[in-house]
């Protein structure tokens, strides 16, 4: 079925039946809504269901805001008391995204390719969570909610947010480096690559109308155990002072601002210290267009569009942005470069 989906997607691609996002220099400033980018998820889905010879689907899109007040409910969690800002990531030179915005204008496949999946995501189920910590590890460690948030330093950064799709956000993260937990459980000297699983269950996260049993879920990722060890490398708890959203990837989720947004796999129920590079979920899909290394680059055009600059979601009301220039490394080669030369 991969094969498949691959063979109808250069099909597709070079029978230009895709849809490309405009181009960067628009002059409407609002976002409609998510049928303006390419739709990854309705696109495959629209492969499914129709196969090769008929057109694209419609892609769906214009789903307005079920409810304000269920979207505010969503945000409306506990507070966390114990963290320090870390003064290194307060700056970022552009401001804070209102978090109603960030709350609203979410990837979470698993239950559906629109991006006001927020109130379908409200079905993932918190209760007994667990974090599974395996693989070539001294100290192999099964975390529970209540660990994440009390075993490590909690500490708020202020990280720069870049999606592959070219729209960006400044969100406040609250949680503790990566390298805490590698300090944690002690991996052994064969340990290269780290990869993180995301919670799956197909009963659950289906979202309406999708058949997706052949993609590759459950959604995993993977770093390189040196970029895991790196200084920006963060596994947020939080965000704007509270609890992390269910439609941010609650209970735990990975960031690493310094690639493009699909590394930070949300949601993460298993994190295994491995000796092999893993297949990950969109590299496994569509490899020429999502590397396994997805670092920002203004330079390297996705095959279907621009890097250079992105749509800098900030103020309301209701969603616009601003075009921004895109930085190498999203601004942050000063802490990463020197792991790829
Ligand atoms: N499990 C899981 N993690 C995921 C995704 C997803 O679909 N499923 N989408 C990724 C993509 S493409 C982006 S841009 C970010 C979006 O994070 P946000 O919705 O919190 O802004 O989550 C990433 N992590
Ligand atoms: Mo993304």
């Amino acid at each position: 079925m991969t094969k498949y989906l691959k063979v109808s997607y250069y099909f597709l691609l070079s029978m230009n039946l895709i849809r490309v996002p405009p181009s960067w220099h628009i002059s409407e400033h609002k976002i409609t809504d998510s049928s303006v980018y390419f739709n990854r998820r309705n696109f495959i889905k629209s492969i499914i269901g129709a196969g090769i010879g008929a057109s694209l689907i419609p892609l769906t899109g214009c789903e307005k805001l079920s409810s304000q007040t269920a979207l505010e409910d969503s945000l409306k969690l506990a507070k966390i008391n114990n963290y320090q800002k870390n003064r290194n990531f307060i700056n970022v030179g552009r401001p804070v995204t209102e978090e109603i915005l960030a709350g609203q204008y979410n990837n979470f496949y698993e239950f559906g390719g629109t991006k006001n999946i927020w109130s379908e995501a409200q079905k993932l189920p918190l209760d007994n969570w667990k974090v599974e910590v395996t693989g070539l590890v001294k100290n192999p460690k099964t975390y529970d909610l209540d660990d994440l948030k009390t075993k490590f330093p909690l500490e708020e950064r202020i990280y720069r947010f870049r999606c592959v799709e070219a729209w960006s956000m400044v969100l406040p993260w609250i949680g503790f480096p990566m390298k805490a937990l590698i300090q944690a459980v002690e991996p052994t000297s064969q340990a290269k690559f780290v990869r993180f699983t995301s919670f799956y269950d197909p009963k659950i996260t289906q979202g309406p109308g999708f058949h997706l049993g052949s993609l590759p879920w459950p959604y995993q990722e993977s770093l390189k155990i040196e970029e895991m060890a790196n200084e920006l490398a963060f596994f947020a708890v939080g965000i704007y002072g509270h609890d992390l959203p269910k439609q941010h990837g609650a209970p735990l989720r990975m960031v690493t601002p310094w690639k493009y947004g699909f590394k930070g796999a949300k949601s993460i129920v298993k994190i295994e210290f491995i000796e092999q590079q893993p297949p990950t979920y969109w590299h496994t899909l569509v490899p020429n267009e999502y590397d396994f290394e997805a670092n920002v680059n203004p330079n390297k055009p996705h095959p279907r569009w621009s890097q250079a600059t992105e749509k800098f979601i900030s103020k309301g009301p209701g969603l616009s942005w601003d075009i921004k220039e895109t930085l190498p490394y999203n601004g942050y080669g000063q802490y990463v470069s020197s792991l790829y030369n």
